[in-house]
Order: structure tokens, then C-alpha cells, then sequence
């Protein structure tokens, strides 16, 4: 009965030493959702104010389906991945559509929601609904490749790992379980120096038993991601500046933004400048003086982001893209990246006033 003591393990040593969050030892599927969502490529530490912040400002699936879009963004401002919080309000509203309101708590109907993919709905289910799905998240996969003595996650290997978690899976408390492998990568069983000696399951360990845990999976290098110069203006008119909405569908849709954009060979700062903003707002500015250059990383590239003060020399607005002139005062009633608050610490330092 090795499997039964692994479950009994996992479980015992979770109830002892879990950490104590907000979203635990809760039984609202809204918020055990909403959790989800929100730890999705982000840390434990950076996602428990902004849970906090949208919890009171948004206690039930209800309140975030009547909300604009823009009041939900401007809550994940920051958090980064914008269409976590799109496709969850979206959901939301389809839930309030076509559920009277209530989460369904079965595979068909939560998956085909928007943003649910396999993961979160197994983690919704077990958690809050005490349905008997594995969730499979890279710490879990991390454990099993060690415990199953793994080196490659291969898809015939991630069946493997599957099935046997469909095997062990506690009955009476699969979210507890799920959890209890999801904090045991987090906590003890790490990339590197996993802490063994304090692991619960090393008896059914074959990465451990081999000594060898740290060797397991495989790490595959990532590849170097491209890097940019980003240019963009804080287009004067008197007293206010012009801002713009990023694109539906693309990548920080529904966010504000300034004009500009990437810098092409051979361009200069200025140059580009000028090119980006005669292309989206149909008028060349008048450069007057650089604010400054900040770096921000995103998943897949980063940039160097490089902001000018400019004077506009008639914008013409095409209508195209929503668009607005706004004091500095105002930057707070609108969701912006985050390269751009870096940007907005410089000028705040500096002065917003050419
Ligand atoms: P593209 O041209 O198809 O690559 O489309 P975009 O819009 O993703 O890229 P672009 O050329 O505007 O590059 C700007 C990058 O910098 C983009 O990934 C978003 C990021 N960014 C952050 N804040 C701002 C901002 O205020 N203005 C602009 N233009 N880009 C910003």
C-alpha cells in the first residue's frame, strides 16, 4: 500500500505545514477561482494584495459581471498577462448569463468557459467542488518527474504522471491534495537544493532514491529572447497629454498607452519616434526633451523603453482607436503597463512638466 501512505503523507504533512493565505481553507468557488487566475504565472507574494484589493471591491462573481472592463484592469494593473482578467470577467459574465449566477461545478460546463483551460478547472473542481482531477502545474510536474524517476516530460510521460495521480488521488480531499504536491515543488522540492531530508514522500522517491534529485526532469535551456528599443511620446497639447487603447486582441489590450513603438534597423530614437506617431496619430510631434529610458521584461521579449516629452503638432484622431488627452493628475482612472509606471516614477522624480 505505497500509495495510500504517499497520499496519507502528502496530506498530513500539508495540514501541518501549509502557509496561511487568504485564499486557503475557503469553500467560495469564486474565490478559490479567482486565486487561480491570479497565480497563474505570477508569485504567491506579488498576488495576495491585488486578491485582497479585488476581493473588496468585487465580493461576488456577480459584482465583477456588472463591472466595466476598465475597473477590472485597472485592479490587475501590474499583475501583467491583462487577458487572465478579460477572459475572467468574461467568464463572469456568462456565468451570470447562463448559469443564474452559479458556478458550474463540472468538467463540460467550467472548461468551456473563457480562460479555463485544463489546469484551472481541475484546480477549481477538486478545491472548491471536491471533484478528483489531478492538477498537473510545473511544480507538480517537477515533483513526479522526480517521484517516477522521469528525465524527460515527454507527453507520453506527462500520461504517466497523469495516471498515476488519477491513481493516488485522495477521495475524500483531492483539492487538499492537490495542493499539498503544488506546495511540496513550491516550498521543499525546488529546482535546485531540493530539501530532501524535510520531504514527506522521499520514500517513494526515485529521483531521492538514486541521489540524484536535483538531475530531475531534465532541464531544457531556454532560448534567449529577443530584445527591443521601444520609443513612445508624452505628446504635449497645453496642459494634457494624448493617450491612447491598446488594441482588442492583442497583447495588453485595454490598457492605455502612449504613442510609439518599436525601433526599426538603422533608426534613430527620434526617428522612430516621429515615423510611429505620424503613423497612429497622422501628425509629426516636435521632440522637445527625453524623460528617460527604463527596461521591463516580458514573457517572450524585452525592451528598453525610452519616453520623450513632445509638443503635438496636430493630432488628428482617426477614431480608430479610442483616444483621450488627459492631465498628469488623471493617470490613476486608467490602466497602464507596467513599463509605463516605471516611466511614471521617473517623472514624478523629475517633474511632468517640460
Ligand atoms: P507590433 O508593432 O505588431 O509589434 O505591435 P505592438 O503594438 O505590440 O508593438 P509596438 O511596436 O507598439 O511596440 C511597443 C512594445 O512596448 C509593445 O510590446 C508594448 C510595449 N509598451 C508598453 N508601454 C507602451 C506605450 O506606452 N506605448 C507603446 N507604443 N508601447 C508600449
Amino acid at each position: 500500500m505505497q500509495q495510500n501512505k504517499t497520499t496519507s503523507s502528502l496530506l498530513n504533512w500539508y495540514h501541518t505545514e501549509k502557509r496561511i493565505l487568504p485564499f486557503r481553507d475557503i469553500d467560495n468557488p469564486y474565490l478559490i477561482w479567482l486565486s487561480e487566475v491570479m497565480l497563474q504565472q505570477t508569485q504567491v507574494s506579488t498576488m495576495v494584495p491585488y486578491f485582497e484589493k479585488w476581493v473588496s471591491k468585487f465580493p461576488t462573481i456577480n459584482s465583477v459581471a456588472i463591472a466595466s472592463e476598465e475597473s477590472c484592469l485597472k485592479l490587475w494593473e501590474g499583475l501583467g498577462y491583462y487577458s487572465r482578467c478579460r477572459n475572467f470577467q468574461k467568464a463572469a459574465k456568462l456565468i451570470v448569463k447562463n448559469h443564474q449566477g452559479i458556478i458550474p461545478n463540472n468538467w463540460t460546463e467550467f472548461r468551456a468557459l473563457p480562460g479555463v483551460g485544463d489546469y484551472t478547472a481541475a484546480a477549481v473542481l477538486s478545491i472548491a467542488f471536491n471533484k478528483t482531477y489531478p492538477v498537473i502545474d510545473g511544480n507538480v510536474k517537477r515533483v513526479m518527474a522526480r517521484m517516477l524517476g522521469l528525465k524527460n516530460l515527454t507527453k507520453r510521460n506527462m500520461s504517466r504522471i497523469n495516471k498515476y495521480l488519477s491513481h493516488i488521488i485522495s477521495i475524500e480531499n483531492p483539492g487538499d491534495f492537490n495542493q499539498s504536491l503544488m506546495e511540496l515543488g513550491a516550498s521543499i522540492c525546488s529546482p535546485k537544493n531540493p530539501g530532501c531530508g524535510k520531504c514527506p514522500v522521499s520514500f517513494n522517491c526515485k529521483a531521492f532514491s538514486m541521489g540524484e534529485a536535483e538531475s530531475y526532469p531534465k532541464i531544457i535551456k531556454k532560448k534567449k529572447t529577443p530584445h527591443y528599443e521601444v520609443v513612445a511620446g508624452l505628446v504635449w497639447r497645453n496642459d494634457k497629454f494624448y493617450i491612447q487603447k491598446r488594441e482588442e486582441g492583442g497583447m495588453l489590450a485595454g490598457l492605455w498607452e502612449f504613442p510609439g513603438g518599436k525601433v526599426e534597423d538603422g533608426e534613430t530614437l527620434e526617428d522612430a519616434l516621429r515615423r510611429e506617431i505620424k503613423e497612429e496619430c497622422g501628425a509629426t510631434p516636435t521632440i522637445l526633451k527625453k524623460i528617460g529610458a527604463i527596461k521591463h521584461v516580458y514573457t517572450h521579449f524585452s525592451i528598453t523603453f525610452h519616453g520623450f516629452h513632445c509638443k503635438e503638432n496636430g493630432i488628428k484622431l482617426t477614431g480608430q482607436q479610442p483616444s483621450k488627452w488627459i492631465r498628469s493628475t488623471e493617470i490613476d482612472s486608467f490602466p497602464f503597463p507596467k513599463a509605463n509606471h516605471k516611466l511614471f516614477t521617473l517623472l514624478d522624480a523629475q517633474g511632468w512638466n517640460v
